[in-house]
């Protein structure tokens, strides 16, 4: 019933705004920066550091649209935004991109206005529990209380699984991000729910003593999660897309922000076309021929963003899985630049 209020209500909104603004790429380069929907604060996604400058995976998509568009990863504003106010920042047009954990779903992709531009992470919902439950598997959490945030994708996900498994629960769904984090801190619920890799952001960065909790084996969903801009605006959609297929596309290459220079001079036709040394992918998304290369130099490519954000370089000491290269076993895979 929430849920649904949620969709008709961003409906309603969606038809009331009808594309605004539809031309995104003029109204970013004349206002001179990129306005790029995140979290109120998600470590390793997109979280602000001590010193107020956002980081994080997601934050990296903001920063390489700044990089593709206006020549400068700075060039962007951070608006936080809880899993309810998404999509509705997105269609009033208050955000240009939103880029924060958001899964794909047909029903997303189609009928809010809103459109994926591609995943940058490949996820699953999972459960996190505090190890004094003694719980070993997600099969044993019938009568459990389980915490979960309004808006998202985790609301049905757990009740399906649940209806599935034969498993009753009570769910505590709550608005706010702290607030729900709060509330499973002190007990409120026994079990959080949400994509897997902000059960790993949580318990580093937000429990006590993450030792004292664990994240269960069954992850029981598939939550591939990426950008979303508005439909009806195809240039904007495009630019985005390929800011992120520049990213792995360049991590496929061995292209890094460290030798992203040396590479200009590179005999292979792939590079020289991302880079920009051979003309036209710029010229095709009406950006400079150097957008590739001020993303990579920049921001670097995806495996770079990856390891120091969320990866082994991080606290958050996530894995690559799903999220490695497809040449190595993984998803990712960029299409193409020619
Ligand atoms: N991938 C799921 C969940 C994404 C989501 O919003 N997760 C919560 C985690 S509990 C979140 O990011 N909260 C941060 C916030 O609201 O600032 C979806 O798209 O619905």
């Amino acid at each position: 019933m929430r849920y649904a209020n949620y969709v008709t209500g961003a409906l309603v909104l969606f038809s009331a705004m009808q594309l605004a603004q539809a031309d995104t790429l003029s109204v970013v380069k004349n206002r001179g920066y990129v306005e790029c929907g995140v979290t109120t604060g998600f470590a390793g996604f997109s979280a602000p550091d001590d010193k107020g400058n956002w980081k994080g995976l997601d934050v990296d998509m903001c920063r390489a649209v700044a990089a593709a568009v206006l020549g400068d990863a700075s060039k962007f504003k951070a608006v936080p935004l809880n899993s309810q106010q998404r999509f509705t920042a997105l269609q009033s047009g208050e955000i240009d991109l939103l880029a924060r954990n958001t899964t794909v779903t047909q029903q997303r992709d189609t009928a809010l206005g809103a459109i994926s531009a591609g995943v940058n992470y490949y996820d699953g919902q999972g459960f996190l529990v505090p190890k004094s439950l003694k719980v070993k598997s997600a099969k044993e959490l019938d009568g459990a209380t389980v915490c979960m945030q309004t808006g998202t994708s985790n609301e049905n996900t757990m009740a399906d699984w649940a209806r599935a498994n034969n498993i009753h629960y009570k769910p505590v769904v709550i608005e706010q991000f702290n607030e729900v984090v709060n509330a499973f801190a002190s007990g409120r619920c026994d079990v959080f729910t949400t994509d897997a890799s902000g059960l790993a952001s949580i318990r580093i960065s937000k429990m006590q003593n993450p030792d004292n909790y664990v994240v269960l084996p069954e992850i029981i969903s598939k939550e591939p999660l990426g950008p979303f801009v508005r439909q009806g605006d195809d240039p904007w959609l495009n630019i985005v897309k390929w800011s992120l297929y520049a990213m792995i596309g360049a991590e496929e290459l061995g292209i890094t922000s460290k030798n992203v220079d040396e590479e200009l001079k590179s005999a292979n036709p792939n590079v020289q076309r991302l880079l920009g040394v051979t003309p036209g992918a710029g010229k095709n998304m009406g950006v400079d021929e150097k957008w590739a290369y001020n993303i990579i130099k920049q921001v670097g490519n995806y495996g770079e963003s990856f390891e120091r954000n969320v990866g082994m370089g991080s606290p958050l000491k996530i894995a690559r899985g799903l999220n490695a290269q497809w040449t190595k076993g993984g998803l990712m895979y960029a299409l193409p630049v020619r």
